[in-house]
């Protein structure tokens, strides 16, 4: 059987006090409960940084304009297989904006704790790089 490799996108936003937007997933879904960088599935169709507005609007209801590829990593899970794509992107709107419409929780935390946080486990190389000035 030939396996489907699911697109994905994540959102790496900052503010000025160099701080990092997470989010955390909502229970019923794959990896409930872990902190993650917003984003989703890309739907057949999309570009990538158009699936970026759309989960961005989706899930915390606001705009947002994808800047740069940071990374991308193929990564399987006993259950499925994603490629995911980071993106830095810059945020369009005030950050008060910012409602948990489609998450669990919100908030925004220094590139240095991003490893003393639960991260699915494909996030783990991007951190990684992240904490080391990536
Ligand atoms: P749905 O409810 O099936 O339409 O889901 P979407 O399109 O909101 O996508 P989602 O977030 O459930 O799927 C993204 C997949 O990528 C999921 O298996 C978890 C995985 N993933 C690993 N790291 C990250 C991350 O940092 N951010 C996001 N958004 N997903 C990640």
């Amino acid at each position: 059987m030939k396996e489907t490799i699911i697109p994905v996108v994540a959102a790496v936003i900052r503010n000025h006090d160099h701080e990092v937007l997470i989010t955390k997933r909502p229970l019923n879904t794959h990896l409930a409960g872990l902190w993650e960088f917003p984003g989703g599935k890309i739907e057949a169709g999309e570009t990538p940084e158009q699936a970026l507005q759309r989960e961005l609007l989706e899930e915390l209801g606001v705009r947002v304009q994808a800047e740069k590829l940071l990374w991308q990593e193929t990564f399987t899970y006993p259950e499925k297989t994603v490629h995911i794509r980071f993106f830095e992107c810059s945020l369009l709107e005030d950050a008060e904006n910012i409602k948990p419409l489609h998450v669990a929780d919100f908030k925004w935390v220094p590139v240095d704790a991003l490893s003393q946080l639960e991260f699915p486990p494909a996030d783990a190389a991007f951190i990684e790089l992240l904490t080391n000035g990536g």
